[in-house]
């Protein structure tokens, strides 16, 4: 049991090691981290964003918008499935109560950017500007992962 113990940490260690941990962004008492998009096969379907912001102070924030030279029409959904059937409403903002953190990610909240002014190409980045109600803009890099990720390409940060 012990050997088995050990043989699992090495291995942990060494995968993540090969890849990089994702980078974290502050804005007042908010910290952006795990940002990430995925490839797209041209630059007529619209383009995913996905990041965690976690909320350390006494006060409730929101994400009310977003926007990035890459698209001109970046939008705030939220994928809702109701009798099996999966719809993405447009949503005006999004909730970052005090002391939380809110996970945009495949399932839930993301942004939606349409209007993409150029395919998005696995392994390079792009910036994102996040603006909050209360913290004001943040201007973050997004990676962009492989077509059918399910993750960032970065090692996530879970501490
Ligand atoms: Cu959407």
């Amino acid at each position: 049991m012990k050997y088995l113990l050990a043989a699992l940490a090495v291995s942990m260690t060494a995968s993540a090691a090969s890849a990089q941990s994702c980078p974290s962004w502050q804005s007042g008492d908010l910290t952006l981290t795990n940002a990430w998009s995925r490839a797209t096969i041209g630059p007529a379907r619209p383009a995913v964003f996905y990041v965690e912001i976690a909320n350390a102070g006494s006060v409730d924030d929101s994400l009310t918008a977003i926007s990035t030279p890459l698209a001109e029409m970046p939008m705030l959904h939220e994928t809702v499935v109701t009798d099996g059937v999966a719809t993405m409403p447009h949503v005006s903002d999004i909730p970052v109560p005090a002391g939380s953190t809110v996970s945009l990610a495949p399932g839930g909240f993301h942004g939606m950017l349409m209007g993409l002014t150029a395919a998005l190409a696995e392994g390079e980045s792009f910036p994102m500007t996040l603006i909050f109600e209360r913290s004001g803009e943040v201007t973050i890099d997004v990676g962009i992962a492989a077509y059918a990720a399910r993750g960032p390409a970065c090692q996530p940060d879970d501490s």
